[in-house]
């Protein structure tokens, strides 16, 4: 008994729902500072997983753990990743339903770790035919792709996803993973041009210059060194680690050829890459009368051929723009700034879509017709929860997919739990959380939240600027309860938010975001002149990208703000289809070190994850529910009274099978259409049970409940 003390004392529990003091935060706190100091970095709240960051490869992740986890009950053996992994392919397994695994935290936090240990998972311990080989590898080998071209080095993470990914993993009847199909949200474009100190660009950018042949180099026009381009430069970090950018090259070109990409591919592929650094170097010169010209056209001649545009006509387009009017095209020069935005306008719209591009090329890879009856895990790894000193559009957009994920956790746990007890008749005392859902209709309510706002802005005839879009927030959403602006806010806020900015108040904290540059984000425009010459391209993705009905197509695009509303919400409800579980990923440390605890980081994140909270509804709560019905039909071979048919009311039948199995009054409770199960050791029991023959599982049954 003392072994086990000293040992509970040294490494804490495994789920907090043991805590003796489960309701205080401190000893939340503590119990994952021991765990931590031991490298036990996963602690479960049921059947939710809690992970903290190690910043240290911790041998946990070898093909004997995945053994180990294979096929066991849950709570049997040490919280881990691949244990959330496993039952979620058990359950959809045995109930032909789908899932998703939703892993959520701020940046750096260890998501995309999580869900490639997750896929990995899948890929060695799943079934597998020969034939189908080729479908698993080119899913996992989608991920170096991926993040190749959508990830980059931040202030917050060395590796920081720039964009969303949802990935369903496909599986047949037999749990086999037959295929795959990802879906991609908002990338942050802005970063091709632009890039804070410390910060770099794409990876693939510099994977190229480090790893490419001379050859492949040369009849791109390219030089190694990255600091010659103004675009991998300006974060003043271009040769970051040129060993590790070397070797992912090496990583990315293998997957390119598992995944089935020409050579023809590869050679588009990187033209466009190549172009976008020529881009970058393009510079613009004024005249007396303020009109841009190129003085040096050697980069211009490189992005014509690399592109197969004419280089005539893109000079023109660049320092030029087409203006309608009534019955004629007039040609207007641009200024240098103008010229300016049109290009790193044309960086961004070539990078943009090529990534869609890629992802719809990966998907076509990942198709399986021969499969028509299939299950699904969906992934969802997304940019994480982000605050940096200077905050401006995408920001927003990345903290508001945030708060859209923790409403959907909310609605789906604290609340929807909680409903389902009261609606069930189960005694319950409620407890009070922080619903979010006042932040999420602050920016997307339509015609009054923050997006809404902003669109207004983007199409109001007359001067709208970034100052005018705030002005308009000052009047419309003032006084919510959770924005700020220098004007409005109180004493502590006057000192902090400056001219341009505002403060929303997201669950997760305080952010200032800078309105410079929103309407311009949110328009995305590329003007007229430039698209003509992209759709004029013999470069075939970008032929793929740049469809000429889009010339003639005259209406306005939903601005970037809505389009990604609009995506947000069909991805919710693509969620609240499947059954979930829950990844929430811890940051211990501001500078990715390993073994450092920084108690106030973390225990800023407890609470904004709302973990405490979780804690006390699960511990007070049930582990499991299931309606009388499936319940019944699944065990009623257990018990003489219910096998082979049972006639009568359902939850009476469940209450003879559950009496005579074994069950005791504290392990249950029966609700008005369903049972409620409070240990997940009472289900795992009973599903073991009914593994083995009528005769066998009694005797085991009894035996169990004996033991407790
Ligand atoms: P994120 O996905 O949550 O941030 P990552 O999964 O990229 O964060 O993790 C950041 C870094 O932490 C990784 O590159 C690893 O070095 C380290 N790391 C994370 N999890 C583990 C683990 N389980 N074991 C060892 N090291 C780990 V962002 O994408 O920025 O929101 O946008
Ligand atoms: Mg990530």
């Amino acid at each position: 008994m003392e072994g086990a003390l000293t040992a509970r004392d040294k490494v804490g529990v495994q789920d907090f729902v043991l805590l003796d003091a489960y309701t205080s935060e401190s000893a939340f706190l503590e119990n994952l500072r021991k765990r931590f100091r031991e490298n036990l970095i996963y602690t479960y709240i049921g059947t939710l997983l809690v992970s903290v960051n190690p910043y240290q490869e911790l041998g946990i992740y070898t093909a004997s753990q995945m053994e180990l986890y294979q096929g066991v009950n849950f709570f049997e053996l040490p919280p881990h990743v691949y244990a959330i992994a496993d039952n979620a392919y058990r359950m959809m397994c045995s109930e032909l339903n789908n899932h998703f695994i939703l892993i959520s935290g701020e940046s750096g936090a260890g998501k995309t770790e999580a869900s490639k240990k997750i896929l990995q998972y899948f890929a060695v311990t799943c079934p597998m035919t020969e034939s189908l080989q080729i479908a698993r590898d080119r899913l996992l080998l989608s991920i170096p792709v991926l993040e190749a071209f959508g990830n980059a080095k931040t202030l917050r993470n060395d590796n920081s996803s720039r964009f969303g990914k949802y990935m369903d993993i496909q599986f047949d009847f037999q749990g086999v993973p037959v295929g795959g199909h990802i879906i991609s949200y908002l990338i942050e474009k802005s970063r091709v041009v632009y890039q804070n100190h410390g910060e770099r660009n794409f990876h693939i950018f510099y994977q190229l210059l480090a790893g490419g042949g001379s050859e492949r180099l040369a009849s791109l026009g390219l030089e190694r060194d990255p600091q010659l381009y103004k675009y991998l430069s300006q974060g003043h970090c271009a040769r970051e680690s040129p060993i590790s950018d070397k070797n992912d090259w090496e990583t990315v070109c293998g997957a390119f050829s598992v995944i089935g990409f020409t050579e023809a591919d590869l050679e588009n592929l990187f033209g466009i890459i190549a172009s976008v650094l020529h881009l970058g170097n393009v510079c613009f010169k004024g005249d007396k009368q303020g009109c841009a010209s190129v003085p040096d056209t050697h980069e211009i001649k490189w992005i014509a051929k690399l592109l197969g545009v004419c280089p005539a006509v893109l000079l023109e387009a660049l320092t030029h723009r087409k203006i309608e009017a009534k019955t004629e095209e007039v040609i207007c020069p641009l200024t240098v700034e103008l010229s300016v935005y049109a290009r790193d306008a044309m960086a961004k719209a070539v990078y943009g879509r090529t990534f869609t591009w890629l992802v719809n090329r990966i998907n076509s890879s990942l198709v399986n017709k021969d499969f028509t009856q299939k299950t699904v895990i969906g992934l969802l790894d997304i940019y994480g929860f982000e605050v940096f000193d200077k905050n401006g559009f995408e920001q927003f957009c990345i903290n508001y997919c945030n708060e859209k994920l923790q409403q959907l956790l909310i609605e789906r746990t604290l609340k929807a739990e909680q409903a389902e007890y009261e609606s069930e008749g189960i005694e319950w005392e409620t407890v009070q959380y922080f619903n979010n859902k006042i932040i999420c209709d602050l920016v997307e309510e339509r015609h009054r939240g923050i997006i809404s706002i902003l669109d207004e802005e983007c199409i109001r005839p007359g001067p709208a600027t970034d100052l005018s879009f705030l002005e308009k927030l000052e009047e419309k959403v003032g006084k919510h309860a959770h924005f700020q602006t220098r004007k409005l806010a109180g004493p502590k806020g006057r000192k902090r938010i400056g001219w341009l900015e505002f403060c929303l108040l997201h669950y997760a904290g305080e952010v200032t975001y800078c309105t410079k540059g929103f309407l311009e984000k949110n328009n995305d425009l590329l003007y007229r002149h430039l698209k003509e010459v992209l759709c004029s391209s013999k470069n075939s993705i970008l032929r793929e990208c740049f469809l000429v009905a889009e010339l003639e197509n005259r209406r306005r695009p939903p601005t970037v703000g809505t389009q990604f509303k609009n995506s947000l919400s069909s991805l919710l409800e693509i969620l609240i289809s499947k059954e979930p579980s829950y990844i929430r990923c811890i940051k211990p440390n501001e500078r990715k070190e390993p073994s450092k605890f920084d108690d106030f980081l973390i225990s800023h994140q407890i609470k904004y994850l709302g973990l405490m909270e979780h804690l006390r509804v699960r511990r007070a709560g049930f582990a499991y529910r299931r309606k009388y019905e499936h319940f019944l039909q699944r065990y009623k071979s257990l018990c003489p009274d219910t096998w082979p048919h049972w006639h009568g009311p359902p939850g009476e039948g469940v209450e003879r099978l559950i009496k005579y199995i074994g069950y005791q009054p504290q392990d249950y409770k029966l609700g008005k259409t369903k049972i409620f199960i409070r240990f997940p050791r009472t289900l795992f029991a009973t599903e073991d049970a009914f593994e083995f023959s009528k005769h066998q599982l009694v005797s085991r049954i009894q035996a169990t409940y004996k033991g407790c």
